[in-house]
């Protein structure tokens, strides 16, 4: 495969030779475990640079990035978010809501949207908020602990599983089964088939906890199979919609809570900005999202030929997005888009995606996150980093294994 497979190139477009061609491999051990370094390669080497080793094209600056996923017609879903085309080969599971494209996208993003709102997770900060406090007051009472296995891993296990509403046993196969879910997102490499290791137990507990038999009622599973009820999607549909849940609401969750606190404990100046003004917590969420995004990358497909700043996109192409790099780009960002500050405006980000299949969970992650940094900000005065955090390679995710810390409580 090479890049000037296209045909009939819009005039507008650069010859496709002219595609920028890069050795480099984004799911390398190295790169996984620090990423930033060929962020910038890639975002200087052009908008659009072909990836030799994977026959995709990368796109890292932001302003393309935001382009391609507000284009769902153009830049389908339905081709899978790993590097193949899931139209042409069986992939692990069936498709989804994530990997969908209207008019299948259509009902059972409505029915999700219903059930899973910025209203109905409002009702949840009572639920959610004593758990927060209590763990952050038993770890302040510790003084050094691991913000990745003693908070980040545990507290959102302590409240989401519950508001969907599967049963307690087996738990412990839900950070399996979201590994599975996003390493399958790369390549298949040694990271991917890691993540597999145990594949076929921990898929088979995850679709048993998408029945209806086994939700609770009044937790989102339930409500998902209410609109099934309804006629506002099938029984199948249902079960793919708790299985979003299931596959989405864990891993990035905790991923999310642990490089927010690493933001904050490497930035001691914006910790204490934070503690004069806990309301900051929210503006506090989303520059850690952009700067230390937990959902770098995945695929979208081409539908059509079509033309990016000037390059030629032949049909049927996969496109690896680097949200990572976009929520970095000096272009959008500015000079000082690699710092951590409370000051600056991060909305526009794109973390959570954009456009039609932006993150529906996402008033859930904020909700989370925000109650962790609230209790934190109010028992804790400072927050000191232990050692150094061992990066966990990950073939999408931007996470931590381990980040030691030591707090001096307030
Ligand atoms: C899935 C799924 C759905 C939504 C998001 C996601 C971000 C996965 O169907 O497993 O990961």
């Amino acid at each position: 495969v090479s890049p000037s497979t296209g045909t009939g190139a819009p005039a507008s477009a650069r010859n496709p030779e002219s595609v920028p061609s890069l050795a480099d491999d984004p799911f390398s051990l190295a790169n996984l475990a620090d990423p930033y370094p060929l962020h910038e390669k890639l975002r200087e080497a052009g908008p659009v640079v072909w990836l030799e080793k994977y026959g995709s094209y990368a796109v890292t600056r932001y302003e393309p990035v935001y382009e391609i996923l507000t284009d769902f017609e153009t830049y389908i879903s339905g081709g899978g978010l790993g590097p193949a085309d899931r139209r042409k080969s069986a992939e692990w599971r069936p498709a989804g809501i994530l990997e969908s494209d209207p008019p299948t996208h259509t009902a059972m993003r409505r029915g999700l949207s219903k059930v899973v709102s910025p209203s109905s997770v409002r009702r949840l900060r009572s639920e959610f908020e004593p758990p927060a406090r209590d763990l952050v007051q038993e770890l302040v009472a510790r003084g050094s602990f691991d913000v990745v296995r003693d908070l980040a891993e545990v507290y959102p296990l302590q409240v989401f599983p519950d508001a969907v509403g599967i049963p307690q046993g087996g738990r412990e196969n839900l950070l399996p089964y979201g590994s599975m879910t996003f390493n399958a997102f790369g390549p298949r490499n040694e990271v991917y088939e890691e993540a597999f290791r145990d594949a076929d137990a921990v898929s088979a507990w995850v679709m048993e906890n998408c029945e209806r038999r086994n939700l609770r009622p009044g937790g989102f599973g339930a409500g998902i199979w209410e609109v099934a009820d309804d006629g506002g999607i099938t029984a199948d549909e249902a079960a793919l919609l708790v299985r979003a849940l299931l596959s989405a609401g864990v891993d990035t969750t905790v991923t999310g809570i642990g490089n927010t606190l690493l933001c904050l404990a490497r930035n001691p100046d914006q910790w204490e900005k934070l503690r004069a003004n806990p309301n900051l917590a929210k503006f506090a969420v989303d520059e850690a999202l952009r700067l230390e995004s937990p959902f770098q990358m995945f695929h979208r497909t081409a539908a059509v030929d079509s033309v990016i700043e000037g390059v030629l996109i032949p049909k049927d192409a996969k496109i690896l997005l680097f949200m990572g790099a976009a929520n970095r780009d000096p272009r959008k960002w500015g000079e000082n888009a690699d710092s951590f500050d409370l000051d600056r405006s991060a909305s526009g980000h794109v973390a959570f995606g954009m456009g039609l299949h932006q993150c529906v969970g996402q008033p859930i992650a904020r909700l989370e996150i925000e109650l962790v940094l609230r209790a934190l900000a109010e028992a804790v005065e400072r927050i000191e980093l232990t050692g150094d955090p061992v990066p966990q390679i990950h073939n999408v995710l931007h996470a931590f294994s381990s980040i030691p810390v030591r707090v001096v409580p307030a």
